[in-house]
């Protein structure tokens, strides 16, 4: 019976009680629960297998008493790592809208450090839908990447912690790449802000034979302590992607994120 409802799964969905056919998106489920009044159910989805240390895009599924998808609700995360002396909280963007996007409210969170003996992961997600509020907090699985998306740095100009996190690109080809990366200050252990006032340095560099690449744009500030720009990569290989990072008072530090393809 489990491997025909996989198999149908894909067609016509398991889940008899919902009116509205799971969405095609091929994204993988992270984690579930119902909200504790037992108001409505929570499915949360990441199109990657597993979460990581760095910047994860998180798709949320509600449903409401009667198992109908809830296409309109206001949506927020906190993330939470429980290290038995301390606790902490991380950067997350909550989904910026309360419709769904095929079926989905879509944020995300950046991770600052991998699941472990040294402690646990949480994401309670709040949810308000039909006039009514209500709350899960979901044990979540953070993995450490085998390369490294999620930078730190302590700012030589004021001392503020930073947490730099690489999301493009992804798909890395010889040629002009769009680059985006999103900063975000340490302002408390439960305060992680959007860095928004920065400039930045792009310096491509192939460490394994002394050459950079013209035609590089440096990031700039879109929204949300998101920065875009280009990245020209000459040809394949192990590249360092040099940052530095400036605030009004001059260098605040310097990283670099590695692409290998
Ligand atoms: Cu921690």
């Amino acid at each position: 019976m489990w491997a025909l409802c996989l198999a149908t799964l894909f067609i016509t969905g398991c889940d008899s009680n919902s009116p509205t056919p799971e969405p095609t998106t091929t994204y993988n489920k992270i984690a579930e629960g119902q909200t504790e009044s037992n108001v409505f159910k929570v499915k949360v989805y990441s199109t990657e297998s597993e979460l990581t240390t760095g910047y994860n895009p998180l798709h949320v599924a509600v449903y409401d008493a009667a198992g109908k998808r809830v296409e309109e609700a206001g949506i927020s995360f906190m993330p939470l790592m429980d290290m038995m002396t301390m606790k902490h909280a991380t950067p997350f963007e909550n989904p910026a809208s309360e419709k769904v996007a095929e079926g989905y409210f879509s944020g995300a969170v950046v991770f600052t450090m991998p699941s472990g003996e040294m402690g646990a992961w949480s994401l309670t997600v709040s949810v308000t839908a039909n006039g009514q509020t209500d709350t899960v907090t979901l044990p979540i699985t953070v993995q450490e990447p085998a390369t490294s998306r999620l930078k730190s740095f302590v700012s030589a100009t004021d001392g503020t912690r930073y947490y730099v996190a690489y999301l493009q690109p992804q798909q890395p080809k010889i040629g002009v790449n769009d680059l985006e990366v999103a900063v975000y200050k340490m302002n408390t252990m439960m305060d992680f802000p959007a860095a928004t006032d920065l400039t930045m340095e792009l310096d491509p560099e192939m460490p394994s034979m002394g050459h950079g690449s013209p035609n590089n744009q440096n990031p700039t500030h879109t929204s949300n302590g998101h920065y875009k720009g280009k990245v020209n990569f000459t040809m394949t290989g192990l590249w360092y992607l040099n940052l530095t990072l400036n605030d009004a008072s001059g260098q605040a530090g310097q990283l670099y994120f590695e692409v290998n393809f």
